[in-house]
């Protein structure tokens, strides 16, 4: 049966049902591609050829899905226009135009995302949607140091977030149990820390190779996401540590760790060589990174002391600017005096320093990742057999059941640069794993991080939710279905 057209996730801004209005997308329905939009119009083309067995060839006038860019809207903005005559989509720049095509996808029948041909109507329901972001920053990030996922499943995962608007991807690339990404000027990072018996359980082996690390990278470019690396530091560093004993304070390896502690290492903010290891990194990864940030962790240094943690804070900002970057770090780095450029992730419950509201005075944006909201590894429930529970368990209507602007005192709407999704992979073993803790959670902070506030309502979410269950079914993602959401058949 044909979708309704305010049936999206996230809700749109604005939509204007015309229910005279239908298309239906058949053999014949050509596309039309403006200068500008033809990448967009291939990636349509490629979604929508499997299931519907059509060719969709480049073609103009009437009963054609056209798109075309229009500089009056903003970039990531767009207008979606279904008519008898054909469907129109307009936007600000191809992101714009992207975004146009993942509401299009949802709003064709759950077959769309099967691998072969079906036999089913391709009717698309009348009207006109016009929708923008409330943030610019809808992030969702992957711990890939606890257990390392491969360049394949990343693109899975890739490809399953840009259905909801996510456009930012944070990979946590190194931490206590892994070293992830090669780095030239320190090889044994990953020829020690990437190998065996690395991981939580040891689970496993796993680095990026410079080329791994790019074909993610221009994947992401593909679906107009950005990547965002992150080195964990001056804590979270034993696997840097068992590669370099020189990182530490007594010049000691320490033993490979592949338990789920935190909190115990630390690099050594009096060492000259803390800075020449620091600098080589975040020029490698600089290097290898488009996007406009690098992240340097900063979280859990409770074994550096709050006048070494400022001392290297303080060193390594200006490192990460050299390098044409603008870093991000848990809100911990707030305590130390942030350049303008300095994005803060706030994740902590409970009430935490006042740090990320004096960076917020200012002008430093926030990030929000708070863990009881939007950490993706806390259970869905306390029997829930993957996850942790420290931020307590995590069921999509809590998920969904908070606003950003309101979470901090002293960090309003214009401080947010958006939100984020953290998946911590310490119980995760599998993509599988992987989905089952981000569907159907993440699609509620893709819609806190996307629509209008005023959109925002629990009975509406859980209801358009409802339809997504056959439609992971048809892409074999994955999916808790949580007993609150109404699954639709
Ligand atoms: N906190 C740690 C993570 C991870 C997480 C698991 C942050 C910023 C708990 N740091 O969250 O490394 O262990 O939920």
């Amino acid at each position: 049966m044909t979708r309704e057209l305010g049936d999206v996730i996230p809700a749109p801004g604005e939509v204007r049902p015309d229910a005279a209005a239908a298309f239906t997308v058949d053999a014949g329905t050509a596309i039309s591609a403006a200068p500008g939009t033809e990448q967009v119009a291939a990636y349509l083309a490629d979604a929508l050829r499997p299931a519907t067995g059509f060719e969709f060839p480049a073609g103009d006038g009437p009963g054609t899905i056209a798109l075309s860019l229009d500089s009056d809207l903003a970039a990531e903005a767009y207008r979606l226009e279904i008519a008898t005559a054909g469907v129109r989509l307009t936007a600000g720049a191809p992101a714009g135009l992207f975004n146009a095509v993942q509401t299009l996808r949802q709003l064709l029948p759950a077959e769309v995302y099967a691998a072969t041909p079906q036999q089913v109507a391709w009717t698309l329901p009348g009207g006109t949607i016009v929708d923008a972001p409330r943030f610019g920053y809808r992030g969702a990030m992957l711990d890939v140091a606890r257990h390392f996922f491969t360049v394949a499943e990343v693109k899975a995962f890739i490809d399953a977030v840009v259905q909801f608007k996510i456009n930012h991807l944070h990979l946590h690339l190194t931490d206590d149990q892994g070293w992830r990404i090669e780095i030239d000027s320190w090889p044994k990072l990953t020829a020690i820390s990437g190998g065996d018996g690395t991981g939580v359980d040891g689970v496993g082996p796993g680095f990026y190779t410079k080329a791994d690390y790019t074909e993610i990278v221009e994947y992401a470019a593909t679906r107009f996401v950005t990547i965002v690396p992150e080195i964990d530091m001056p804590g979270h560093v034993n696997a840097a540590q068992v590669a370099y004993p020189e990182l530490t304070a007594d010049g000691v390896a320490p033993p490979q760790r592949t338990d789920v502690e935190v909190g115990y290492s630390s690099l050594v903010a009096g060492k000259d060589e803390t800075y020449a290891f620091v600098g080589d990194v975040l020029r490698e990864v600089a290097a290898l990174t488009p996007g406009p940030y690098v992240h340097i962790g900063g979280d859990e240094a409770q074994a550096t002391t709050a006048e070494d943690y400022r001392t290297f804070i303080e060193r390594v900002l200006p490192l990460v600017t050299a390098y044409g970057k603008s870093p991000i770090g848990w809100h911990e780095m707030a305590t130390v005096d942030l350049p303008p450029s300095a994005v803060t992730q706030y994740w902590r419950i409970e009430a935490a320093d006042d740090g990320t509201a004096r960076a917020a005075a200012t002008g430093g944006k926030v990030l929000m990742s708070p863990a009881d909201r939007t950490y993706l590894d806390m259970k869905y429930a306390a029997d829930s057999p993957l996850g942790l529970d420290w931020a307590g368990t995590l069921d999509v209507e809590k998920a969904y059941g908070w606003d950003p602007a309101e979470r901090l005192p002293g960090v309003g709407e214009e401080s947010l640069l958006g939100v984020e999704a953290p998946l911590w992979s310490e119980t995760l073993r599998s993509l599988a794993d992987v989905l089952t803790m981000t569907f159907p959670r993440l699609p509620a902070i893709a819609e806190i991080g996307w629509s209008p506030r005023e959109t925002h309502d629990w009975e509406s979410f859980r209801r358009r939710l409802g339809a997504f269950g056959p439609r992971w079914q048809q892409q074999n993602v994955a999916y808790h279905p949580s007993p609150e959401v109404p699954w639709a058949e």
